[in-house]
């Protein structure tokens, strides 16, 4: 356990942290600022744990603290959240990094291909819960709990353990996002994640919730949609979705949300094509699967990157072209090894919607 000397009545003592939140606000009290960054493309978990830690250096270090924003935030929900809970996002390529200023990584481990910061800096913490593993040899502070469901619960645990009165905006932000990432099932996460949302419920702002929930959709959502109903097949109790035109990467993991919930499968993949990359998002309804492993697995021979957890996994592939023959090979390899990995001996699938079926209704 790491310890500290402190001088007290003209006597040294010697220290003990028994808490992780008094080791990393300890080790904080040596910066002047702080900036938090996260990877890209944020969701309601990075954002909502970087609102929630940021409250707590500012209580308890008293320094300055800054959130980054790393890359588009497409999804609409988490548009309206940033919106509605007036979060205050830097643009991470305004960041000039400097020693005094401590950098903290949460929900992302560094070198995971998953976020632009590469290294500009000394990495002060990486506070995560992701079964991807990143290089982490020589970060001073670190608190990686795979059996965890949200970054925001241990956030929650940080604030709790020091006392620190919660504000309705980042009970909110924190709330949020540990519901989103365990998707309706807390139990199956952590007592952590359970107990966190009991806690922050009575502190938020109900109907700021439900605004993000019902944030309203952009018309390219239905194009994609429609786009992937057309061209999904069912391998067994997998169900693959393609997108060739896809106008931005997180409307894979609408549409592939909403094809999970199909009675008969188990696993469910929208891929989509955008800026040269071939854009993966994976659910499963299984219990405890690995989804992230597995992907990271499949795409990791092809080239690609990917994580994520256990019923939920995201990634890409980069394409050598975006000629339809040079895109349509990727995807073929791409649903050889999946198959692979699920054990599925199917190799031809069927259609989720005949063909005929759409001509027909094209009328
Ligand atoms: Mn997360």
């Amino acid at each position: 356990m790491p310890r500290e000397t402190v001088a007290a009545g003209g006597r040294a003592q010697t220290r003990a942290y028994h808490r992780r939140s008094d080791r990393l606000l300890a080790g904080l009290a040596d910066y002047e600022s702080a900036v938090l960054v996260s990877h890209v493309h944020p969701d309601p978990d990075s954002i909502g744990s970087m609102v929630g830690l940021a409250h707590l250096i500012e209580v308890c270090v008293g320094i300055p603290t800054r959130i980054t924003q790393d890359g588009p935030i497409c999804r609409a929900e988490n548009r309206v959240m940033v919106e509605t809970l007036d979060i205050d996002l830097t643009p991470i390529e305004q960041i000039a990094w400097c020693d005094e200023e401590a950098v903290l990584m949460l929900d992302s481990q560094p070198k995971t291909g998953r976020h632009s910061f590469n290294g500009e800096a000394t990495i002060f913490a990486v506070i995560d819960h992701h079964q991807t593993p990143g290089e982490i040899a020589g970060i001073p502070f670190l608190d990686i709990r795979r059996g965890v469901g949200a970054t925001c619960s241990l956030i929650t645990e940080y604030l709790v353990e020091q006392e620190v009165p919660i504000p309705e905006h980042v009970a909110t932000s924190l709330y949020y996002g540990i519901e989103t990432e365990l998707n309706g099932y807390p139990r199956e996460a952590s007592p952590l994640d359970e107990s966190a949302l009991q806690l922050l419920y009575p502190l938020i702002d109900r109907d700021s919730i439900a605004k993000i929930k019902n944030a309203p959709l952009p018309e390219a959502f239905y194009e994609t949609l429609l786009q992937a109903l057309q061209s999904s097949f069912i391998y067994d109790n997998l169900l693959i979705s393609w997108v060739n035109d896809l106008p931005n990467p997180e409307l894979c993991s609408q549409c592939v949300d909403f094809l999970i919930r199909h009675e008969s499968i188990q696993w469910a993949i929208c891929a989509g094509v955008n800026d040269s990359k071939l854009f993966l998002s994976m659910r499963t309804n299984v219990a405890r699967a690995h989804s992230g492993e597995i992907l990271r697995q499949v795409v990791q021979k092809m080239g690609g990157r990917a994580g994520g957890h256990d019923r939920r996994a995201g990634g890409f592939i980069p394409l050598p072209s975006v000629s339809p023959s040079a895109i349509e090979q990727v995807q073929s390899e791409f649903r050889k090894r999946l198959l692979k990995a699920l054990h599925i001996e199917e190799p031809r699938g069927r259609r989720l919607v005949p063909r005929g079926e759409m001509l027909r209704n094209l009328g």
